[in-house]
């Protein structure tokens, strides 16, 4: 059985004091769910939040890193300090990533892999855009991403880790994908894992799902047998929003 896994994803919003004060409040307001809550601050208010969330369930997530430990690459930051201040997760090869600032299945590859030789979870992000899903290359394209993102892993690896499957056309823009478009895509990743590393690696592996996620719009998005929670963007920066989301996926 795989658990519920809602991650609010926080982009490049918040200061630190805005950070601090929304997750003392969503602390408790979520105290006692059974589903798996993580936050992705930014990196300035990684270490402050960590140390707001001592004592609560709530996980924490990076939104990305560099793949080495230590080095001269201006501006990033490393596994090793992602680690050292309490992030369980790291978001990795996020569309917005891939789409601004250059990043290939290649170097998700990386970093996914720098992920795990740290004990960090990596919550890999794919999807296609809206003229990829015109084209009918949808599963063409969450295919050569997923074997991109997770080439050269072991089953055990593939089986801990987060998938979250983000079609672009639905990010930020109001635009959901149907229930069933989501839960077909889902399966379909689900299988390409079981072709690529076996059948119990899929039955493990969660897969979430992510673009315009509400409270509204939850409830049906997860109930999906191939959904295992969301990556929410817009509606994870106000805690009544996001607790409703939290509330409305089991
Ligand atoms: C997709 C999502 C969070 P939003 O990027 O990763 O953002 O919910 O605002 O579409």
């Amino acid at each position: 059985m795989r658990q519920m896994i809602i991650a609010g994803n926080w982009k490049m919003h918040k200061t630190v004091s805005e950070a601090v004060s929304f997750v003392q409040e969503l602390k408790q307001q979520v105290a006692n769910t059974r589903v798996e809550v993580v936050v992705c601050p930014p990196f300035t208010a990684l270490a402050p939040v960590a140390e707001a969330l001592k004592g609560s369930s709530i996980a924490l997530a990076a939104q990305n890193m560099h793949w080495e430990n230590q080095g001269a690459f201006t501006g990033e930051i490393s596994p090793l300090m992602l680690k050292e201040i309490g992030c369980k997760y790291v978001v990795l090869g996020h569309s917005e990533r891939r789409q601004y600032f250059g990043e290939t299945d290649e170097t998700v590859n990386k970093k996914v892999k720098a992920a795990l030789e740290h004990g960090l979870v990596p919550i890999v992000c794919v999807g296609e855009t809206l003229a990829q899903r015109e084209a009918n290359a949808t599963e063409q394209v969450v295919a050569t991403q997923t074997r991109g993102a997770l080439a050269d892993l072991s089953p055990e690896q593939v089986a801990g880790l987060v998938i979250a499957y983000e079609p672009v056309w639905a990010i930020g823009t109001g635009k959901t994908a149907s229930d069933q478009d989501a839960q077909q895509v889902n399966r379909y990743i689900r299988q390409v894992i079981a072709q690529e590393f076996g059948q119990s690696a899929a039955e493990a592996v969660r897969i979430q799902y992510g673009g315009s996620v509400k409270p509204g719009n939850a409830r049906g998005l997860m109930s999906q047998p191939d959904i295992d929670g969301a990556l929410v963007g817009g509606a994870s920066l106000k805690v009544e929003d996001f607790k409703g989301i939290i509330e409305n996926s089991l």
